[in-house]
Protein backbone atom coordinates (compact mmCIF):
# COMPACT_ATOMS: atom_id res chain seq x y z
CA UNK A 1 0.00 0.00 0.00
CA UNK A 2 1.03 3.21 -0.75
CA UNK A 3 -1.42 5.47 -0.53
CA UNK A 4 -1.13 9.24 -2.00
CA UNK A 5 -3.14 12.01 -1.65
CA UNK A 6 -4.70 14.60 -3.98
CA UNK A 7 -6.04 18.35 -3.21
CA UNK A 8 -9.82 18.19 -3.84
CA UNK A 9 -13.06 18.50 -3.14
CA UNK A 10 -14.98 18.20 -0.90
CA UNK A 11 -12.17 17.08 0.65
CA UNK A 12 -8.76 15.16 -0.29
CA UNK A 13 -8.46 11.68 -2.39
CA UNK A 14 -6.58 9.46 -1.10
CA UNK A 15 -5.62 6.81 -3.59
CA UNK A 16 -2.62 3.94 -4.21
CA UNK A 17 -1.32 4.58 -7.91
CA UNK A 18 -0.94 0.90 -7.90
CA UNK A 19 -4.82 -0.03 -7.65
CA UNK A 20 -5.55 3.44 -9.61
CA UNK A 21 -6.40 3.29 -13.32
CA UNK A 22 -6.68 6.68 -15.51
CA UNK A 23 -9.58 6.68 -17.34
CA UNK A 24 -10.72 9.00 -20.86
CA UNK A 25 -13.87 8.82 -21.40
CA UNK A 26 -14.94 9.32 -25.23
CA UNK A 27 -12.58 11.58 -26.82
CA UNK A 28 -13.45 10.51 -30.12
CA UNK A 29 -13.75 12.80 -33.52
CA UNK A 30 -16.86 12.17 -33.50
CA UNK A 31 -17.46 14.50 -30.28
CA UNK A 32 -14.57 16.98 -30.18
CA UNK A 33 -14.72 17.43 -33.78
CA UNK A 34 -16.95 18.96 -36.69
CA UNK A 35 -18.87 16.94 -38.35
CA UNK A 36 -19.51 13.99 -35.84
CA UNK A 37 -22.41 13.29 -33.96
CA UNK A 38 -21.73 16.07 -31.55
CA UNK A 39 -22.45 18.30 -34.12
CA UNK A 40 -24.83 16.46 -35.71
CA UNK A 41 -27.12 17.03 -32.57
CA UNK A 42 -26.94 20.72 -33.08
CA UNK A 43 -23.79 21.72 -30.78
CA UNK A 44 -20.58 23.54 -30.96
CA UNK A 45 -17.66 21.54 -30.88
CA UNK A 46 -15.09 23.88 -30.12
CA UNK A 47 -15.43 23.76 -26.13
CA UNK A 48 -14.47 20.29 -26.16
CA UNK A 49 -11.31 20.76 -27.91
CA UNK A 50 -9.78 22.46 -24.78
CA UNK A 51 -9.93 19.38 -23.05
CA UNK A 52 -7.23 17.83 -25.08
CA UNK A 53 -4.12 19.21 -23.99
CA UNK A 54 -4.86 18.78 -20.46
CA UNK A 55 -5.76 15.12 -20.73
CA UNK A 56 -2.78 14.65 -22.78
CA UNK A 57 -0.77 15.91 -19.65
CA UNK A 58 -2.41 13.08 -17.59
CA UNK A 59 -1.86 10.46 -20.06
CA UNK A 60 1.84 11.44 -20.57
CA UNK A 61 2.02 11.22 -16.75
CA UNK A 62 0.33 7.76 -16.48
CA UNK A 63 2.28 5.93 -18.76
CA UNK A 64 5.10 7.48 -17.59
CA UNK A 65 4.99 5.90 -14.13
CA UNK A 66 3.27 2.49 -15.29
CA UNK A 67 -0.51 3.67 -14.15
CA UNK A 68 -3.04 1.57 -16.09
CA UNK A 69 -4.56 3.30 -18.80
CA UNK A 70 -8.21 2.82 -20.03
CA UNK A 71 -10.22 4.84 -23.33
CA UNK A 72 -13.29 3.82 -24.13
CA UNK A 73 -15.37 4.67 -27.21
CA UNK A 74 -19.01 5.33 -27.30
CA UNK A 75 -20.79 3.37 -31.17
CA UNK A 76 -22.21 0.93 -32.21
CA UNK A 77 -21.65 -2.53 -34.54
CA UNK A 78 -22.45 -1.64 -38.35
CA UNK A 79 -25.86 -3.11 -38.29
CA UNK A 80 -26.44 -0.84 -34.99
CA UNK A 81 -28.04 -4.03 -33.49
CA UNK A 82 -26.96 -3.43 -30.32
CA UNK A 83 -28.40 0.28 -30.86
CA UNK A 84 -32.30 1.24 -29.09
CA UNK A 85 -33.99 2.89 -31.91
CA UNK A 86 -35.28 4.83 -29.26
CA UNK A 87 -31.47 6.02 -29.33
CA UNK A 88 -31.41 6.46 -33.48
CA UNK A 89 -34.71 8.77 -33.33
CA UNK A 90 -33.36 10.99 -30.05
CA UNK A 91 -32.24 14.80 -31.59
CA UNK A 92 -34.38 14.90 -34.63
CA UNK A 93 -30.84 15.91 -36.64
CA UNK A 94 -31.14 15.34 -40.26
CA UNK A 95 -28.40 13.38 -39.73
CA UNK A 96 -28.38 10.24 -37.19
CA UNK A 97 -26.71 7.68 -35.72
CA UNK A 98 -25.62 5.11 -38.82
CA UNK A 99 -26.06 7.61 -41.48
CA UNK A 100 -23.25 8.76 -43.52
CA UNK A 101 -21.18 12.44 -42.28
CA UNK A 102 -18.18 13.77 -43.16
CA UNK A 103 -15.86 11.25 -40.92
CA UNK A 104 -17.94 8.26 -41.69
CA UNK A 105 -20.96 6.89 -40.23
CA UNK A 106 -21.97 8.73 -36.98
CA UNK A 107 -21.14 6.51 -34.08
CA UNK A 108 -20.73 3.52 -35.82
CA UNK A 109 -17.60 1.48 -35.05
CA UNK A 110 -14.75 1.22 -37.00
CA UNK A 111 -15.19 4.66 -38.68
CA UNK A 112 -13.51 7.56 -38.78
CA UNK A 113 -15.45 9.58 -36.79
CA UNK A 114 -15.90 6.64 -33.93
CA UNK A 115 -11.99 6.48 -33.23
CA UNK A 116 -10.09 8.62 -30.62
CA UNK A 117 -8.40 12.23 -31.43
CA UNK A 118 -4.67 11.75 -32.20
CA UNK A 119 -3.48 13.15 -29.85
CA UNK A 120 -4.63 10.69 -27.00
CA UNK A 121 -4.95 7.65 -29.23
CA UNK A 122 -4.24 4.71 -27.41
CA UNK A 123 -1.01 2.48 -27.09
CA UNK A 124 -0.23 -1.12 -27.63
CA UNK A 125 -2.02 -2.41 -24.35
CA UNK A 126 -3.81 0.18 -23.17
CA UNK A 127 -7.57 -1.34 -22.67
CA UNK A 128 -10.03 0.53 -24.82
CA UNK A 129 -13.70 -0.71 -24.02
CA UNK A 130 -16.28 0.10 -26.65
CA UNK A 131 -19.85 1.00 -25.00
CA UNK A 132 -23.27 1.38 -26.75
CA UNK A 133 -24.46 3.32 -23.80
CA UNK A 134 -23.21 6.07 -22.09
CA UNK A 135 -22.15 4.30 -18.76
CA UNK A 136 -18.99 2.51 -19.20
CA UNK A 137 -20.29 -0.67 -17.23
CA UNK A 138 -23.10 -1.06 -19.15
CA UNK A 139 -23.11 -4.21 -21.49
CA UNK A 140 -19.40 -4.26 -21.32
CA UNK A 141 -16.51 -5.95 -19.55
CA UNK A 142 -15.40 -2.59 -17.87
CA UNK A 143 -16.01 -4.09 -14.46
CA UNK A 144 -14.52 -7.80 -14.68
CA UNK A 145 -11.41 -5.39 -16.41
CA UNK A 146 -11.06 -3.64 -12.92
CA UNK A 147 -11.41 -6.19 -11.31
CA UNK A 148 -9.26 -8.37 -12.28
CA UNK A 149 -6.53 -5.79 -12.22
CA UNK A 150 -7.08 -5.06 -8.64
CA UNK A 151 -8.27 -1.48 -9.87
CA UNK A 152 -9.87 0.65 -6.50
CA UNK A 153 -9.45 3.98 -7.83
CA UNK A 154 -10.23 6.00 -10.87
CA UNK A 155 -8.98 9.49 -11.99
CA UNK A 156 -11.50 10.52 -14.49
CA UNK A 157 -10.98 12.28 -17.73
CA UNK A 158 -13.06 12.68 -20.80
CA UNK A 159 -16.37 14.24 -22.81
CA UNK A 160 -18.82 15.42 -21.91
CA UNK A 161 -19.01 15.71 -18.28
CA UNK A 162 -22.67 15.89 -17.44
CA UNK A 163 -23.38 12.81 -19.96
CA UNK A 164 -21.01 9.82 -20.42
CA UNK A 165 -18.49 10.98 -17.99
CA UNK A 166 -21.08 11.31 -14.67
CA UNK A 167 -22.95 8.65 -15.84
CA UNK A 168 -20.02 6.41 -15.70
CA UNK A 169 -18.49 7.88 -12.37
CA UNK A 170 -22.35 7.23 -10.96
CA UNK A 171 -21.87 3.42 -11.84
CA UNK A 172 -18.78 3.40 -10.61
CA UNK A 173 -19.66 4.89 -6.98
CA UNK A 174 -22.23 2.13 -6.92
CA UNK A 175 -20.16 -0.64 -7.67
CA UNK A 176 -17.78 0.48 -4.61
CA UNK A 177 -14.92 2.29 -7.22
CA UNK A 178 -13.38 5.80 -5.64
CA UNK A 179 -13.20 8.72 -8.71
CA UNK A 180 -11.93 11.76 -8.90
CA UNK A 181 -12.89 13.66 -11.88
CA UNK A 182 -10.45 16.37 -12.96
CA UNK A 183 -12.26 19.63 -13.89
CA UNK A 184 -9.75 20.84 -16.93
CA UNK A 185 -10.01 17.29 -18.45
CA UNK A 186 -13.53 16.51 -18.87
CA UNK A 187 -15.59 19.06 -21.20
CA UNK A 188 -19.27 19.93 -22.14
CA UNK A 189 -21.07 21.25 -24.70
CA UNK A 190 -22.91 23.39 -22.20
CA UNK A 191 -20.53 25.60 -19.39
CA UNK A 192 -23.61 25.53 -17.44
CA UNK A 193 -24.04 21.51 -17.25
CA UNK A 194 -20.33 21.29 -16.93
CA UNK A 195 -20.56 23.59 -13.44
CA UNK A 196 -23.36 22.13 -12.46
CA UNK A 197 -22.61 18.20 -13.64
CA UNK A 198 -19.35 18.60 -11.60
CA UNK A 199 -21.13 20.45 -8.16
CA UNK A 200 -23.51 17.02 -8.17
CA UNK A 201 -20.42 15.20 -8.11
CA UNK A 202 -18.80 16.32 -5.05
CA UNK A 203 -22.12 17.69 -3.09
CA UNK A 204 -23.05 16.25 0.29
CA UNK A 205 -18.96 15.16 1.29
CA UNK A 206 -18.23 13.22 -1.68
CA UNK A 207 -21.87 11.69 -3.10
CA UNK A 208 -20.70 10.26 -5.87
CA UNK A 209 -16.69 11.34 -5.89
CA UNK A 210 -14.68 14.40 -6.19
CA UNK A 211 -13.13 16.93 -7.99
CA UNK A 212 -9.67 18.07 -8.98
CA UNK A 213 -8.12 18.90 -11.44
CA UNK A 214 -4.82 18.32 -13.52
CA UNK A 215 -2.40 20.16 -11.88
CA UNK A 216 -2.93 19.02 -8.47
CA UNK A 217 -3.32 15.52 -9.86
CA UNK A 218 -0.12 15.72 -11.46
CA UNK A 219 1.14 17.12 -8.40
CA UNK A 220 0.10 13.99 -6.54
CA UNK A 221 1.30 11.78 -8.85
CA UNK A 222 4.60 13.40 -8.92
CA UNK A 223 4.93 13.04 -5.04
C1 LIG B 1 -22.91 11.98 -25.53
C2 LIG B 1 -20.89 11.30 -24.41
N1 LIG B 1 -22.84 13.22 -25.07
N2 LIG B 1 -19.75 10.67 -24.66
N3 LIG B 1 -21.93 11.09 -25.28
O1 LIG B 1 -23.84 11.63 -26.21
O2 LIG B 1 -20.99 12.07 -23.50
Amino acid sequence: MNQQTMQAEPYEFTFDPKTTALLIIDMQRDFVEPGGFGEALGNDVTPLQAVIAPCKRMLDAARGMGMMVIHTREGHSSDLADCPPTKIARGRGEIRIGDAGPMGRLLVRGERGHDIVPELYPKPGEVVIDKPGKGAFCATDFDLILHNRGIKSLIVCGVTTEVCVTTTVREANDRGYECVVLSDCVGSYFPEFQRVALEMVKAQGALFGWVSDSSRALAALRT
